[in-house]
């Protein structure tokens, strides 16, 4: 028990867990379901262009209510391709609250990711923001469903409606999230979801493109699949992006299990924000009651004047305890290379928010005890946090050590 700055195993107390707690621990499912299908994989010698993947891409297009899927080895190549199917050029107007990976794949493909601002009430792209930077160069936006909380999805198409442009979401983290009701997925030309091992359906690697424009998954498939057309002959450019059988059989298995793990995430995401309401400078990111949310992550804000105690401290006494947070998304986009050189700009929310937020431990996982112990601690460093501050500072800072006296026959 933590009842006060000493039992912290950043100043030497014992640590809370022997063994570390992550986020983003990945979602398996039935293991023996799992070497089910890669037997089966394996007795019919198919290992890639197989029913496995056209099968997830089934059920992932049910999941999200649209008409296609196109499976893919990782979300950033999904995005990718959908950049260049969709014909995006010069500029794309996105938040830079995001993981790199949305930017990133405009700017491999020689694109201009023009970073604005969030709507500090929701930690999307302000869609006033987006509107303001249409140029004669802008050719597209993406919205990004931060956490699973949906982008302002009717206000984005709104704006690509007025200017012909197109109109994309990253919904990596939105997989089972709703937006006025509706299933993400099937919003703008197109949306992408990320099955990455940390998110909560995972496919080892993986992501996909899922839309209802046949035309624009027609020309996804072509492009991930070396620019083949539905005969197998070639008919453009493309590239290797599929996904393998292996990784359908873990998607399969451990979607099968989604609706588990999202009561587990939910349960979880109300313990945390109840045994933290109260604490001074903590607030734990809230969910639409409205909406569905899968409930992935757990996004605590940790305010310095309020809590005296910064993000970063706060994050090393828990990194003493064994547990693993993670600062998504800390710098945010516009404050990494290539983009803070190229294109400097200032985003004052995004900035204050990735000052602030930490994801901490969640997902099948962690446990409600779990959970409770990680909130003593939070609560224990943020009840003295400038205490702690103080002390963590001599720590690392240790007041120059007195000279060593040296005796009189050898002083020069
Ligand atoms: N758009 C958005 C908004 C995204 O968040 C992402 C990816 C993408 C696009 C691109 O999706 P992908 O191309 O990856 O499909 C991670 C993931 O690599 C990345 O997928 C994810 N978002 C991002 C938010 O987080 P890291 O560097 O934090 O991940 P990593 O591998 O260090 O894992 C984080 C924690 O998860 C670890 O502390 C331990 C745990 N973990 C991880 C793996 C891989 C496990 O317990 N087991 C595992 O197998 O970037």
């Amino acid at each position: 028990m933590k009842l006060g700055i000493d039992d912290l195993a950043l100043f030497g107390g014992p640590a809370t867990f022997t063994e570390p707690l992550y986020v983003g621990r990945p979602s398996t499912g039935d293991r023996a379901r799992f070497f089910e299908r890669l037997n089966r994989a394996l007795d019919d010698m198919w290992l890639t262009n197989g029913t496995l993947v056209r099968e997830f891409e089934d059920r992932v297009a049910e999941a999200a209510g649209v008409r296609n899927c196109v499976a893919t080895c990782n979300a950033t190549t999904a995005l990718q391709l959908l950049y260049m199917a969709a014909g995006l050029s010069g500029e794309v107007i996105m938040p830079s609250m995001t993981y790199v990976a949305t930017a990133h794949a405009a700017r491999m493909l020689g694109l201009t990711p023009v970073f604005r601002d969030i709507d500090p009430a929701t930690g999307c792209l302000d869609p006033r923001a987006a509107e303001a930077a249409v140029t004669s160069r802008t050719s597209g936006v993406v919205g990004v469903h931060l956490w699973g909380r949906p982008a302002p999805i009717a206000e984005l198409e709104k704006t690509g409606a007025r200017h012909g442009l197109r109109v994309l979401f990253d919904a990596a983290h939105a997989l089972g999230c709703t937006y006025r009701g509706r299933r993400i997925g099937g919003f703008g030309d197109a949306e992408v979801f990320s099955f990455h091992a940390t998110k909560v359906v995972n496919s080892f690697e993986g992501g996909a493109v899922v839309t209802d424009d046949d035309g624009l998954a027609q020309h996804l498939r072509s492009l991930r699949t070396f620019g083949s057309g539905t005969d197998g002959r070639i008919e453009r450019a493309g590239t290797n992006a599929k996904m393998s059988e292996a990784a359908a059989a873990m998607g399969l298995t451990s979607l099968e299990a989604f609706d588990r793990v999202v009561l587990h995430n939910r349960e979880n995401h109300a313990l945390y924000r109840s045994e933290l309401r109260g604490v001074a400078g903590v607030s734990v990111v809230p969910f639409d009651e409205g909406e569905s949310s899968n409930h992935q992550y757990v996004i605590a804000r940790i305010d310095e004047a309020g809590a005296g105690l910064h993000r970063d401290l706060l994050m090393r006494v828990l990194k003493a305890e064994n547990v693993v947070a993670r600062r998504y998304f800390s710098p945010a986009c516009h404050q990494l290379e290539p983009y803070r050189s190229e294109r400097p700009v200032e985003l004052p929310h995004t900035e204050r928010l990735a000052e602030q937020v930490l994801a901490l431990p969640t997902g099948p996982a962690v446990s409600a005890a779990d959970v409770r112990r990680i909130c003593e601690i939070v609560r224990c460093a943020a009840a003295s946090g400038r205490r702690v501050t103080d002390r963590a500072r001599r720590t690392a800072d240790p007041a120059p050590a007195p000279p060593v006296p040296v005796p009189s026959g050898l002083r020069r």
